[in-house]
């Protein structure tokens, strides 16, 4: 054989083998896919948690088709930038509290709206009922959404904390800078309790409270202790204002193009999420508030006549977003 010949033989069963090993590559791609999945909240969290748990048995039961591969810990930004991210299919899975989601359905504001739910109980059985069921699919069917709701996660209830005084009373509230989740309605809410809401993201409060820019914030305890925000503001009154629940959501964009059978296993899985996080979550908010204890944070609970006296101090909040959701606000007061 010519030296020429045998030259171009070589190239061109390299040239074979090169296409053979690209084809395997994306066979294998098609056959595994590694689902992106995030969360504010850092390894550990109840609701990252039941995620990871969520993607071994989706991994499992498909033998490794799928899987899902974690960022937690605002490695992919906040909230915002975790829904858009979603919607266009570079991030499969976040779970985003419903706070941000009022801008893309507006019927979940009705869960933002303070005092909405009697207890952390009644939001947990409302979220488990048909009216949970008929908001994830308002999600997912919302011709702009570009999201699927997967399942609804646990958040207990949100309480003001910061780092200028004891607040036992609503009078208490008057004048503090308080940080809220960037919707019109949180920001409405401290304001009509006296405080001066500051709408920020989660990913900035932390050195917001170290340097003062805010004097204070309000979340559950698992929050405030995990994210280490009681070593900037040390009292801890437990005002429950509001109870949002958390949510599950999927790229539409991955969606549509997974077998009818997929979805259906991954809606299976979600459901058993919404279950496994509740049991999680009650535990982390044990071992928060004792973690809290611990620390020396003065902890303060709300007479019932205080938070009557919040109850009524929210009105204009009701009046100015509250007539659009009276039926559905009916059907939550029913829920039992
Ligand atoms: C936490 C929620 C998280 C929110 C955060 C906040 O779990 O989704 O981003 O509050 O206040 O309780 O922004």
């Amino acid at each position: 054989m010519l030296r020429r010949d045998f030259t171009k033989l070589l190239a061109a069963s390299s040239a074979t083998a090169a296409l053979a090993s690209i084809g395997a590559r994306s066979v294998s791609a098609q056959a595994k896919q590694v689902w992106k999945a995030t969360d504010v909240h850092a390894l550990g969290y109840p609701t990252v948690e039941a995620v990871v748990r969520m993607g071994k048995k989706m991994e499992t039961q498909t033998n490794g088709r799928y899987s899902i591969q974690m960022y937690p810990a605002m490695q992919l930004g906040g909230e915002k930038e975790m829904i858009e991210q979603t919607q266009v299919g570079a991030v499969q899975i976040a779970r985003i509290s419903i706070g941000p989601m009022g801008g893309i359905v507006d019927e979940l504001n009705v869960f933002n709206m303070p005092f909405v739910f009697r207890d952390v109980a009644h939001a947990q059985k409302v979220v488990d009922s048909a009216i949970g069921q008929e908001l994830l699919d308002k999600l997912s069917n919302a011709p702009t959404s570009r999201l699927i709701g997967l399942c609804w996660m646990d958040s207990g209830a949100r309480s003001f904390y910061n780092s200028k005084k004891p607040i036992r009373t609503l009078e208490d509230l008057k004048g503090l800078k308080i940080r809220m989740m960037g919707n019109p309605i949180f920001v409405d809410t401290a304001n009509a309790l006296g405080a001066n809401g500051i709408a920020m993201g989660f990913d900035q409060l932390t050195a917001a409270l170290q340097t003062g820019v805010v004097d204070g914030a309000e979340n559950n305890p698992p929050s405030y202790e995990t994210q280490k925000h009681y070593q900037f503001a040390k009292y801890y009154s437990i005002s429950e204002h509001l109870i949002i629940p958390e949510i599950l959501v999927f790229s539409k964009a991955t969606w549509d193009k997974m077998p009818k059978e997929d979805q259906a296993l991954l809606k299976k899985l979600a459901k058993e999420a919404q279950a496994e996080c509740r049991t999680l979550w009650m535990e982390k908010e044990k071992a928060s508030m004792a973690e809290l204890q611990k620390a020396g944070i003065e902890i303060i609970k709300f007479s019932p006549e205080e938070k009557k006296k919040m109850q009524v101090a929210v009105k204009p909040v009701w009046d100015k977003y509250g007539a659009k959701y009276t039926q559905l606000v009916q059907r939550i007061q029913d829920v039992k």
